[in-house]
């Protein structure tokens, strides 16, 4: 890398996240585009598990894709300009993660997110490290943030906190905190009474961080961009006095602001651990007070409480721009980052029109719903399917004589034997190997105006002929002159001598239990006239269920008369025999399995082939 020592990250940085961070990633590059880079901070990611894939993420209101690897060999062969890495593996995999990525000399900078990692793992690691000359941040930390460069992970918080501290561009302060909290309230501290943050890095809480506070601050000393040092230390450890050392040893010149929190833990009678592993004073020397003293005595600025802490930063800042060390730069316009839409909609500030609408049932409550009856009630009222169908399709509650109908229908038509069109497509569809859904698709398939699909244009063709005033016969006598066959009626085995029984047992629920059956009643006036003519030409099942069923549509009380001629309409009838015949199809499809039954290959002599022979072409030029 072409950076000096004291400038890990600047502008053109490109890292790895390790780890699966889609949110983390997002935050960066939102931070980037907010900076106005021209390339995303991320060049990859690397994930062990998964395979090698891509992921898409915002770039402003546009889209990127950003790789994913498997290893960091390939990550790093890939994109020789990407020298940081953040490292989110686990506590458990993290020490492994981070050993494995010191090996490659293309890596300057890890910072380490995980908590928990033992201390004997964060000192082997630091070791390597130093030995590689690498930067190691962590663990236990967010990280840090350069701004109008690079951010780690998820410092600096929401974008609109990033805005607002004015992260987007660089000021002249460089601070080091332990806390990931503590240094946005820095970050927004340092916007109100300085020009801003230069490099802010948190060390983590851990009592044995990677690189300490000296680490950062001797760097922030070397470089010239940054003109102005804070020190945010806390209760615990020794790390304090090392920066002391330096001051008193001339090593740091400029002028360093700095605070030790924790002041407050001699109100308690014992000693205090706080949030972080590291935060607990184990003599006089780690206390905060101790050190505020001791950073006091050797020339920082500190000021008598955390409160004062704005004002001594201001007079600090103050002093350096009269003296011509900062010049404050003309601030541009806060940069405008789209909101990502989730998170807009989350906060009432967007609308927009939905692309579907839905009326019959809703998952997104604590429980489903079914035209708004609880599933629970479903089962309570003990509805039966009949019940599940009329509040799925009809979006109420029917009666219970007709829920007991659409059974009956449902049980009448669930099959007609192998040798009907519907399950011999099934069974050769499943002899064919394919599954279950195709073999039923296959079978759903031939389901239509001869077979099974006359419910619709029966209804139809039956109410409109009663309904016109035509008799019985007038009817017939039309469809013949219009050389049309009228649907529901005609069975290819089923005649008057040989009954369909499942017709019989329509009629008889029929007859019994609906408040009228006057179209059912027409339909057999219809039969007699047709079965006189040829005894096949029967009322055949598709055909007594649909003259039913507009019974029951026009006459149960539940629908208006416009609602019931529009479910005739809008085709819900061939419905009915769909979901029936669909339990009889899986049924073929399941008994072909278990037979173990082979491909079907029809006999060609069952086929008569009638070909003629191609005509002989022309060879062209042999005209005369
Ligand atoms: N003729 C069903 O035909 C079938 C006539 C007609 C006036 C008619 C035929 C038809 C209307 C559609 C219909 C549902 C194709 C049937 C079902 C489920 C099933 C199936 C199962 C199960 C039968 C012979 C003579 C000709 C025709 C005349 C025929 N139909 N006239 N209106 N509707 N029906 N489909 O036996 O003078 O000799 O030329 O299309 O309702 O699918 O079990 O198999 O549960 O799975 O081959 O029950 O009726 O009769 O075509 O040789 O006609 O009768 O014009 O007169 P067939 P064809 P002509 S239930």
């Amino acid at each position: 890398s072409s950076r000096p020592f004291y400038r890990p990250f600047d502008a053109s940085t490109r890292s790895f996240v390790y780890g699966l961070q889609p949110r983390a990633i997002q935050g960066m590059l939102d931070f980037d585009y907010s900076c106005g880079r021209d390339t995303p901070s991320v060049a990859a990611m690397i994930y062990p598990f998964g395979g090698h894939h891509i992921q898409k993420f915002y770039w402003g209101t546009k889209e990127t894709l950003l790789p994913v690897y498997t290893t960091v060999e390939e990550a790093v062969k890939k994109h020789p300009d990407a020298d940081v890495i953040v490292n989110f593996a686990s506590s458990r995999s993290v020490y492994a993660s981070t050993i494995e990525i010191l090996s490659y000399p293309q890596i300057k900078s890890v910072a380490i997110i995980a908590e928990g990692v033992p201390e004997r793992h964060t000192r082997e690691l630091l070791h390597l490290a130093n030995q590689k000359g690498v930067l190691m941040i962590g663990p236990a930390t967010v990280g840090g943030i350069k701004p109008g460069c690079f951010r780690i992970g998820n410092s600096g918080g929401m974008m609109d906190n990033i805005i607002a501290s004015k992260l987007y561009r660089a000021g002249s302060v460089g601070y080091v905190s332990k806390s990931g909290g503590m240094s946005n309230e820095l970050n927004n501290i340092l916007s109100l009474v300085t020009n801003g943050t230069y490099e802010g890095i948190a060390i983590g809480g851990d009592r044995y961080p990677g690189t300490t506070f000296i680490d950062h601050l001797l760097r922030y000393e070397a470089d010239p961009e940054c003109k102005m040092l804070v020190l945010l230390g806390e209760v615990g450890g020794v790390e304090e006095y090392r920066v002391i050392e330096a001051v008193k040893t001339g090593k740091i010149t400029k002028p360093v602001v700095a605070w030790a929190i924790g002041t407050c833990a001699k109100m308690f009678a014992t000693e205090v651990q706080f949030g972080h592993a590291g935060s607990m004073a184990n003599s006089e020397l780690e206390t905060a007070d101790a050190k505020n003293k001791a950073m006091k005595a050797a020339g920082f600025i500190v000021p008598d409480t955390f409160e004062d802490l704005p004002t001594v930063l201001k007079d600090t800042y103050d002093a350096l721009v009269s003296r011509g060390t900062i010049v404050p730069k003309v601030e541009r316009d806060p940069p405008v980052i789209p909101m990502d839409y989730k998170w807009a909609q989350e906060l009432g500030m967007i609308r927009k029109p939905a692309a579907f609408i839905s009326t019959i049932s809703d998952e997104r409550g604590q429980e489903l719903l079914y035209a708004g009856m609880r599933i629970s009630e479903v089962f309570k009222e003990d509805i039966g399917i009949g019940g599940v169908v009329s509040l799925l399709w009809f979006k109420r509650r029917l009666p219970q004589w007709a829920t007991k109908f659409i059974e009956m229908v449902l049980m009448l038509t669930a099959d007609h034997g192998p040798a009907v069109s519907g399950a011999m497509n099934t069974i050769v569809a499943s002899r064919a190997g394919k599954d279950l859904i195709s073999s039923l698709a296959s079978g759903l398939l031939t389901i239509g105006s001869r077979f099974g699909g006359a419910l619709d244009e029966a209804a139809s063709m039956f109410s409109n002929a009663r309904d016109t005033g035509l008799t019985p016969r007038e009817f017939v006598d039309e469809s013949r002159k219009a050389n049309k066959l009228i649907s529901g009626i005609g069975h290819k085995i089923k005649s008057v001598n040989n009954p369909d029984l499942r017709v019989e047992l329509v009629k008889e629920y029929v007859r019994k239990n609906f408040p009228s059956h006057s179209l059912l009643d027409y339909a057999l006036a219809v039969e007699k006239v047709t079965t006189a003519k040829k005894d096949t030409l029967i009322l055949n099942v598709d055909g007594c269920i649909a003259v039913c069923f507009v019974d029951l549509l026009r006459d149960s009380g539940a629908f208006t008369s416009d609602e019931a001629n529009e479910y005739i309409k809008i085709g819900t009838l061939n419905g009915l025999f769909v979901l029936g015949r669909s339990i009889g199809f899986i049924g073929h499809h399941l008994d072909q399995k278990r037979l173990k039954a082979p491909l079907y290959r029809h006999p060609a002599d069952d086929i008569f082939i009638d070909m003629l022979p191609v005509a002989q072409p022309r060879v062209l030029g042999t005209m005369q």
